[in-house]
């Protein structure tokens, strides 16, 4: 056979073979044996030298034409078997989501209500049921409702009170640059300004500061607000109001102090600390070694912030509070670390499901 025909045959055993080749393996040590060092094709290529001109000139080209017809075949093949993997891999490990985990349980899951909301909800029926509406208010606000109509004007050392997450942005059309709410007090102003005394709201919320974390800490955490405005109130009804939220959250009688602590908008300014439930007042981590959580600070509403509210203080007086809700949801159940809150782990937020 004349080395141009023993070309074709070897090109056409080469396509007979590699299309039954289902191994990359096998599909590399069939190239060797066509294109390797003593490979079919190789011994052609070599015995080149030995013919005479004219034959060089028709084999040699030929030669080279099935050497990489030979290679060509080989990726296409190998690109085959490749993809072939993969979407066996896809059939074999293809996860169907809508499946319930069936070794693991018998029943569907019920949800339940991360304990945070459980509180909420308990807070907010005890003032409803004392007659206070519940109110919310927007988590981007500007610096007139977070701290000017509540009394601490831009230069006020206040602000520096509450670390404060500023928009880069332009300052609205009263020029008041924009923040997150660094407390829901900001919602005090704004149940002024939409409602006629008298009037009693609450208004649960996220609050945000750009503070360190701790036990007791947290960047983003809830606070609950207060208010009461009406004639002739006082701090009596005050500490009324603070002795109902506690009595019927604890359902047992909890130590509380009641201590001065300065607010721009409260005078006097109160704050209600609540002896640790986590040591009982031995010290840890969320008390800060004190034996005293702050919880629940309070207050007389200042005359100017009255006014900011479009409401006359000669008429008019109020108190105010700003609950830690945070905290007391960790007094209420005894958990040593506020970042348990937000961890959104399903071991700890099940603990607390009523169902
Ligand atoms: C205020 O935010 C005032 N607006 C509260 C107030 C309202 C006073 C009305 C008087 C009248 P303060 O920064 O202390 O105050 O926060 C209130 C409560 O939120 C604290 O007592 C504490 O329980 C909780 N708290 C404060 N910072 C954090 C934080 N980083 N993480 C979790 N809870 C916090």
């Amino acid at each position: 056979m004349n080395m141009v025909s023993k070309l074709k045959e070897i090109l056409s055993e080469y396509e007979g073979l590699v299309a039954k080749i289902d191994k990359e393996a096998d599909l590399m040590n069939l190239k060797a044996q066509f294109l390797g060092k003593s490979g079919k094709v190789t011994e052609i290529l070599k015995g080149l030298k030995d013919i005479g001109p004219d034959e060089r000139r028709e084999v040699g080209p030929l030669a080279n034409e099935v050497k990489e017809k030979i290679a060509h075949l080989t990726d296409s093949r190998l690109a085959h078997l490749e993809k072939s993997a993969i979407d066996k891999q896809l059939s074999d490990e293809r996860i169907d989501i809508t499946l319930r985990d069936k070794t693991k349980y018998d029943q569907p899951r019920h949800g339940g209500y991360h304990p945070r909301t459980l509180i909420q909800q308990e807070i907010e029926d005890v003032f409803l049921s004392m007659g206070f509406e519940i109110l919310d208010g927007p988590h981007i606000e500007d610096e007139f409702h977070n701290f000017e109509a509540l009394n601490i004007p831009g230069d006020h050392p206040a602000r520096d009170m509450q670390d404060t997450f500023w928009f880069h942005q332009e300052p609205n059309e009263h020029g008041k640059r924009h923040l997150l709410r660094t407390h829901t007090s900001t919602i005090q102003v704004r149940g002024m300004m939409a409602k006629k005394p008298p009037f009693r709201f609450i208004a649960p919320g996220i609050v945000f500061r750009c503070e360190r974390t701790d036990a007791s800490h947290e960047m983003v955490f809830t606070q609950l607000e207060g208010m009461m405005v009406g004639k002739d109130i006082s701090v009596s009804n005050l500490i009324y109001f603070m002795k109902q939220l506690l009595t019927q959250i604890f359902k047992k009688e909890v130590e509380v102090r009641l201590r001065p602590g300065f607010f721009p908008f409260v005078e006097p300014g109160f704050e209600l600390d609540i002896r640790c439930l986590i040591c009982n007042g031995s010290g840890c981590s969320v008390c800060k070694q004190v034996g005293w959580v702050e919880l629940l600070p309070c207050g007389m509403v200042h005359p100017n912030v009255l006014k900011s509210g479009g409401i006359d203080p000669n008429e008019w007086n109020g108190f105010a509070f700003g609950l830690g809700l945070d905290r007391l949801v960790m007094m209420k159940y005894g958990i040593d670390d506020i970042r348990h809150l937000q961890s959104g782990d399903l071991r700890f937020n099940s603990q607390f499901s009523t169902y």
